[in-house]
């Protein structure tokens, strides 16, 4: 039965001509070639950016080195994929990467139809609408006739169209795939308005010539929750990437951090601190790694905090405070299912 499921799963994918080389097996793979692909974007900074040197860095990169650490105790093995958000779901099914770790929004139709799996939220966003200062505008309710620069193959566009026709106000899109392109459109004056996830309005607004000459709109017109991706049919490697993130997660909750993981590992009898570390219980062998995956992801990675204020916190360019991204305990949306 299995089997028969599997021919026809395969058999509709081919039909989508969405490939089958890379169902199930992703964790062989990986380890068998020694690194982890990861698809990340082209360059949002605290999610994912090249430094001059061409290292990776931000939140959705470390998602990536986690499961790194996770599978081979070094978070350093991992190899990155720029992607426009119009390659990136293609990337994924082909087997051209592993995961896809890219500020990408959890909808019920990627979920289903295009085979993939989010393996959970490593960042709860909303849209937003930046335009200059200058355009006298208060409230995105205040746009009608605007033209709004975005990125094609993102909810971005499917989101506006919604709000605008929601709010029976006209506008004129202005569509580019590189998210750079868009930027540029903005900035060079082409559109009135630049709308995305809020975090990336934070993060793009840095690239602007006068970051001082424009506002964020107070509107949140959607849900973004953005999250790593695996394919569909590989419950192994969709269990290792969502526990990778909820290591990081509960880490935080028990207050251990890549700096004193090592002193809570000696001296720690909290039961739910020794089954995460390694100490009680069977983990890792759960999940197919080594019984020191989570120990080696707080290490070499840091919890969800530590990973949060590093790139993406009040203290960064980026500037972004906690909010719905707390712990639950703190009245957050965080919250890692128990390890036991
Ligand atoms: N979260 C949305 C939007 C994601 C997205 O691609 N946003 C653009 C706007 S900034 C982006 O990040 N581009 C970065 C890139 O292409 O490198 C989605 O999943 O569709």
């Amino acid at each position: 039965m299995n089997l028969v499921k599997t021919v026809a799963a395969t058999a509709v994918l081919a039909a989508f001509g969405l490939g089958a080389p890379a169902g199930a097996g992703t964790m062989d793979d990986v380890k068998a070639k020694g690194f982890i692909q990861c698809g990340v974007s082209q360059g949002v900074a605290g999610f994912s950016s090249p430094d001059s040197a061409g290292n990776w860095s931000g939140i959705d990169v470390d998602v990536c080195r986690a499961v790194a650490a996770a599978v081979f105790g070094d978070s350093n093995k991992v190899k990155y994929s720029p992607l426009t958000a119009k390659e990136r779901f293609t990337a994924l099914q082909s087997g051209e990467i592993d995961v896809l770790s890219r500020n990408t929004t959890w909808t019920l139709v990627r979920d289903t139809a295009l085979g993939l799996n989010f393996a959970g939220v490593n960042y709860y966003d909303g849209q937003g609408f930046m335009v200059r200062k200058d355009l006298g505008v208060k409230s995105a309710m205040e746009l009608a006739g605007a033209s709004v620069c975005t990125n094609i193959g993102t909810t971005t566009e499917l989101n506006m169209a919604d709000f605008f026709r929601t709010n029976k106000m006209d506008y004129k899109p202005v569509a580019f795939e590189k998210a750079d392109e868009v930027v540029a459109a903005y900035d060079s004056g082409r559109c009135d308005v630049y709308t995305t996830d809020q975090s990336a309005l934070a993060a793009q607004r840095l690239k602007l010539k006068n970051q001082a000459a424009h506002m964020i709109l107070p509107e949140v017109i959607s849900k973004e929750p953005l999250g790593p991706v695996v394919r569909h049919g590989d419950d192994q490697w969709l269990d290792l990437v969502k526990w990778s993130l909820y290591a990081m997660i509960e880490a935080e909750e028990n207050g251990i951090t890549s700096k004193n993981v090592d002193e809570m590992k000696a001296s720690t009898n909290n039961p739910v601190i020794k089954r995460l570390l390694g100490m009680e219980g069977d983990m890792g062998k759960n999940l197919g790694v080594g019984p020191d995956w989570a120990y080696n992801i707080v290490k070499q990675v840091g919890n969800y905090g530590e990973v949060f204020e590093k790139h993406i916190g009040v203290n960064t360019p980026v500037g972004l405070s906690r909010g719905v991204n707390s712990l639950w305990t703190r009245g957050g949306l965080m919250y890692a299912m128990p390890v036991r």
